[in-house]
């Protein structure tokens, strides 16, 4: 069995092979050549333990994408790297800070703001930390408050989402009611990543039907909501990534803290949001939270790790995160630990993208949050299993629900930073 010092190893190798110039590591060598939003942040946490300095550098040259409204898109591409569709030419006049920079015209779960919280609680000592920190503050706050100020509708704190793409898991049979539609772009479009990913693992035509209309729907709303609303078929409240944003908050606060800065967000507004995430999302009979379909105000009755992620936000107390879990486990009994979506609702998939596939960043966000919420018994169990999932695979993109095969493209940067991560002990409170 392979050690861990091994399995360290091989993971740092993923990390520096997918590093493109010292400035941004790409999530897999083929299948996603540009910097994306999410993968940059964990890439970050594996940087972290191998090279501060290389660590930091990869949050800040994401934000070198940033917009003027303060959003930090999905993508900030590589203008060297053709082979990957839809390229920039899909995402027209984007309002970036800087000239020069090539970004798409949506975002991503906003873990961003957390990670950058952990990095620089690693950095080699304080001054370093507060350094940077300094650097990087004004950046983040902007970015989070882009969510309030640009993504909400009605009275509601709640973030909309724009895009399966935005939700960070595209094809999630969550979104199958808007995919279930049939729209389409007005202009022909091209694929790469069936080229060189099994198609049955990846997204179908009919996703990606959905997805490039709603590229152009967005684009031609000048990537502004309210015009956007008027239009569109998909718009939700979704749970992970309103989860992803308040924890964000909080570490956003605590380093707002460090530096002797008035909160990013203040107390009112986040009991406010915490109020209206349990209002909205809480299903009672399910025991887990669900996505709300804005445009009509009803609970979308799909059931995935999305439902879990109040977990990591701490927006649960222990008690609760433990039946949740608890509930989740006993659902998909006979997969391996967590499969992306229950193996008991309609478009599970245990082989099929985010469609019942086991991740490593999902899990290792629950068990940021079971750790923080001193649920260590459940914490240490998670890291073990999905630690010994990749020793048994390599580092895939995801892994199958039942055999724990490896899928999707290989080398993949996550899954090797955050076991990284969970070798070197995050699973325990880091504060
Ligand atoms: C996947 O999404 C991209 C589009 O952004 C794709 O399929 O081309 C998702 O898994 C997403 O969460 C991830 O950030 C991205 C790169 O790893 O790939």
């Amino acid at each position: 069995m392979t050690s861990h010092q091994e399995l360290l190893r091989r993971a740092e190798q993923v990390l520096r092979a997918n590093d493109v110039g010292g400035a941004y590591t790409r999530p897999s060598p083929r299948l996603y050549p540009h910097q994306w939003n999410w993968d940059s942040a964990f890439a970050a946490l594996g940087w972290a333990r191998l090279d501060w300095a290389r660590a930091a550098r990869e949050i800040e040259t994401l934000l070198l994408g940033q917009w003027t409204n303060g959003m930090v898109p999905h993508i900030r591409y590589n203008p060297e790297v053709t082979d990957y569709a839809p390229g920039p030419e899909w995402w027209p006049d984007v309002p970036v800070r800087r000239p020069g920079q090539i970004t798409s015209g949506i975002t991503q779960p906003y873990v961003l703001a957390s990670a950058s919280y952990r990095v620089g609680m690693l950095a080699p000592d304080v001054p370093s930390r507060r350094e940077w920190w300094l650097n990087v503050y004004d950046s983040l706050v902007e970015a989070l408050l882009y969510f309030p100020n640009h993504r909400t509708t009605g009275d509601s704190p709640l973030i909309v989402v724009v895009h399966p793409w935005e939700s960070g898991l595209d094809n999630s049979p969550r979104w199958d009611f808007a995919t279930g539609q049939g729209r389409r772009p007005s202009r022909p479009y091209r694929r790469v990543d069936t080229t060189i990913v099994d198609p049955s693992a990846r997204p179908t035509g009919r996703d990606y039907d959905l997805y490039m209309y709603l590229v152009e729907l967005f684009a031609s709303s000048h990537y502004d909501l309210t015009n956007y609303l008027r239009r569109t078929p998909f718009a939700v409240h979704d749970a992970l990534f309103n989860a992803a944003w308040y924890r964000s908050a909080l570490d956003l606060n605590r380093v707002a803290a460090a530096l002797g800065r008035v909160p990013a967000v203040r107390q009112a507004a986040l009991a406010e949001f915490r109020g209206a995430y349990h209002r909205t999302l809480w299903d009672g009979a399910v025991g887990l939270f669900r996505d709300r379909d804005v445009l009509t105000g009803r609970l979308i009755p799909t059931d995935t790790i999305a439902g879990l992620m109040a977990i990591y936000a701490g927006l649960v107390d222990a008690a609760q995160a433990a039946r949740m879990l608890a509930r989740y486990g006993e659902r998909s009994r006979g997969c391996l630990p967590l499969p992306s979506t229950l193996p008991d609702q309609e478009g599970f998939d245990p082989v099929k993208y985010w469609r019942g596939p086991v991740w490593v960043n999902t899990n290792w966000m629950l068990i940021q949050g079971l750790a923080d919420l001193g649920l260590h018994r459940e914490a240490a169990e998670l890291t073990t299993r999905t630690v010994d999932l990749v020793r048994a695979a390599g580092f895939h993109e995801y892994f199958h629900a039942y055999s724990g095969q490896g899928v999707g493209g290989g080398d993949f940067t996550w899954s090797a930073a955050l076991v990284i991560d969970l070798l070197h002990g995050s699973g325990s409170r880091l504060r």
